[in-house]
């Protein structure tokens, strides 16, 4: 059966148009992109997925989602079209700054999976595949309205196939960390125009302005849901949450901006790469992360580079040294 690869246009979450590759096939524009070099984008519909916990396996990915013709500007393709394009984005992104084929780096298709749970405003990595809440519209929008969340939640998939940073603790807290630093790096990359150094801000909140899930710059600011500490002196110890991941990886997120902010997100992005891929390991923690960041900008730029001094700076500020 012929399929042909066909451009469409969608309204993403926050209304914007945008063109989008579909896949036609027998009278339907299937939400298939396959203009990757064989890696295929495919966005599907979980709103028939039971939601038992954050894993779901058996049900996931749902239906893939199709439209009888390529003008997807109804209310349902909305969070579809922006993780279908967005998920584009974050392959591009890894593809032309690292090289890397995809989240296994062996060409994996991209699965996404939206409309997932009910009003539930949070969006994750399963193991296998993205899979993304549509918020309760008071708490948030649909998670894939915000490219960072997206660059996150793929970025969780790129860790796992690499460091592997276990999910408890310390490691967790850099697992949590790197997926919100490439998320921004990603927003850098694709939306200079209003990149920032908050996480989630264009789908959190809708009728607060400002405000965002957490805050690199800043990450216990009265702007984030989330207050994080900044320094290894007020590092959370709790069994929550696996050891607080979502707390602590306020850390090494405000050494990440220190970073961006000395030598821009490009550089950055390099280090902190070649630290994922190449240094660290399952069981590192933040120091680990500081030794793995300071040998790779030392690979890259050399060990008297402002970028190797640039990242000593930072992790001595934060007090991880
Ligand atoms: N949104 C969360 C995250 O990606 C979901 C989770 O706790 N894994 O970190
Ligand atoms: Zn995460
Ligand atoms: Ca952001």
């Amino acid at each position: 059966l012929a399929t042909v690869l066909v451009k469409g246009v969608g309204k993403g979450v926050l209304g914007d148009e945008k063109e989008i590759n579909l896949d036609y096939r027998n009278g339907k524009y299937y939400m298939i992109d396959d203009s990757r070099n064989g890696v295929k984008i495919k966005t599907y519909d979980a709103s028939d997925v039971p939601e038992i916990d954050f894993i779901s396996k058996y049900f996931l990915p749902g239906d893939i989602m199709y439209d009888k013709d390529d003008v997807l500007d109804e209310e349902i393709y909305k969070s579809a079209v922006d993780a279908h394009k967005y998920a584009g984005y974050v392959y591009d992104y890894y593809k032309n700054n690292f090289g890397r084929n995809s989240i296994d780096d062996k060409g994996m298709d991209i699965i996404s999976s939206v409309h997932y749970g009910n009003n539930l405003s949070n969006a994750f990595w399963n193991g296998e595949q993205m899979v993304y809440g549509d918020g309760d519209g008071k708490t948030s929008a649909p998670l894939t309205g915000a490219l960072d969340i997206v660059g996150h939640e793929m970025t969780h998939g790129v860790t796992a196939y690499e460091a592997g940073l276990e999910y408890q603790g310390q490691s967790g807290a850099l697992n949590e960390s790197f997926s919100d630093v490439f998320g921004t790096l990603i927003e850098f990359e694709y939306q200079p125009e209003k990149a920032d150094y908050l996480c989630g801000e264009d789908v959190w909140t809708p009728n607060i302005k400002g405000d965002a899930l957490r805050d690199l710059q800043d990450p216990g600011s009265d702007k984030a849901y989330s207050k994080q500490p900044s320094y290894m002196k007020d590092y959370v110890n709790t069994t929550d949450d696996h050891g607080g991941v979502h707390i602590n990886s306020g850390i090494p997120n405000k050494a990440a901006y220190l970073v961006i902010n000395s030598i821009g997100p490009k550089k950055t992005g390099q280090i902190y790469y070649r630290a994922l891929t190449t240094y660290l390991t399952n069981k590192s923690n933040f120091y680990d992360a500081r030794l793995a960041l300071l040998q790779s900008a030392e690979d890259i730029y050399g060990k008297d580079s402002k970028e190797y001094r640039a990242v000593e700076n930072a992790f001595d500020s934060v007090g991880i040294k």
